[in-house]
């Protein structure tokens, strides 16, 4: 079975962690979500590829979820002695060094794509990693300080800011014109099931689906697409998808999300059993919608959900 996965950071790799348990045989292509990215000291950060391939090749930072497992920050420290900052962000010893290869490898001209493959030949991930495009792609989210409009990065908003202002709009800068990296369209169309794990519909499935030609292909691609409540009692379950769907002027509920993505995109949807209430008007909207556990406590709650997923994907096939 080829099942393609549309993932963004903590909840895309924990749900593929699950998944790949559910469904030992299956040949996963992941289609990883690039907006979050960022050129820091000279270096370029992929956070949603990296935690994606850290995560399933056992090199995460378990508790924290992004960044590397025993890490150390001298180079951050000694980088902060000369003055060079930004100090609000913490890039470890040892994720350096994969943004160090990374960066070079750019340099010498290979895609991300090709760069994703070289440095999952370490981690091997057990899956099939693509950048959704080898195309810069960034997302800003656009504040308002002390009455003024301005925009800011993503990690700016995250990170710095803690989300701790309103967005106003989330915008993937670049998106128009960047076009899905190589395999990405063709292992939609050649899917026999297309999930969205439970990650955040603006930022991080949202900006995979502003590629131009990605949303077209799920839309077209013959096979049925499954998506996962991130929201869970009208709530994101970490995160801040609260603010980024208000941004887009969706209600934080798993009934919302699901008819945000609409039934042309999505034909079953999960949510949690405590929002058991929200599958009457998911399934009104066209949508065949079931209520199970949807935490991510541990690999096999989380191996259930994907195959409560992959279930739900044959009745709607
Ligand atoms: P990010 O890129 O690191 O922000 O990760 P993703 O976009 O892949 O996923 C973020 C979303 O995962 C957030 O909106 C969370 O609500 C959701 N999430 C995290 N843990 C869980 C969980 O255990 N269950 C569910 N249903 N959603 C979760
Ligand atoms: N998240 C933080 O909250 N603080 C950090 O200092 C931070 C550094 C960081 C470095 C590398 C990386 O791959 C991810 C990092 N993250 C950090 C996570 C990241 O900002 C976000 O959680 C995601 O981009 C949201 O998807
Ligand atoms: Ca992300």
């Amino acid at each position: 079975m080829r099942i393609v996965v549309l993932a963004g950071g903590i909840g895309g790799a924990r749900f593929l962690r699950g998944l790949k348990q559910a469904a030992p045989d299956a040949e996963i292509t992941v289609i990883g979500n690039t907006g979050d990215d960022i050129h820091l000291f000279g270096l370029k950060v992929c956070p949603d590829l990296d935690t994606v391939m850290y995560t399933l090749g056992g090199g995460i930072n378990e508790e924290q979820g992004w960044g590397r497992t025993d890490e150390s920050f001298t180079v951050k420290e000694e980088l902060a002695a000369y003055g060079v900052g930004p100090e609000w962000f913490g890039l470890g010893d040892r994720d350096f060094a994969t943004h160090i290869v990374r960066t070079q490898m750019l340099g010498a001209g290979y895609p991300l794509s090709a760069v994703t493959e070289a440095l999952c030949a370490r981690w091997q991930p057990g899956v099939r990693l693509l950048p959704m495009s080898d195309d810069r792609v960034e997302t800003h989210v656009a504040i308002e300080v002390d009455g003024e409009q301005r925009a800011v990065h993503f990690q700016e908003y995250w990170v710095k800011l803690r989300a701790s202002v309103d967005a106003k709009a989330v915008v993937p800068v670049g998106a128009e014109a960047a076009k899905p990296a190589p395999g990405v369209l063709e292992a939609i169309a050649e899917a026999d099931v297309i999930l969205f794990p439970p990650s955040n519909p603006v930022v991080s499935v949202g900006t995979i689906l502003a590629v131009p030609g990605i949303r077209e292909a799920v839309v077209a691609a013959g096979a049925p697409v499954v998506g996962l409540s991130p929201i869970v009692g009208d709530a994101p379950v970490r995160g801040m998808a609260d603010k980024v769907l208000a941004a887009v002027g969706v209600e934080s509920t798993a009934a919302a999300v699901a008819l945000h993505y609409g039934a042309e995109l999505v034909g079953g949807w999960l949510v949690d059993t405590v929002d058991a209430d929200a599958v009457a008007e998911v399934e009104a909207a066209g949508i065949a919608c079931r209520a199970v556990p949807l935490m991510m406590t541990d690999v096999d709650a989380t191996a259930a959900m994907a195959r409560e997923a992959l279930a739900l994907a044959e009745v709607v096939r």
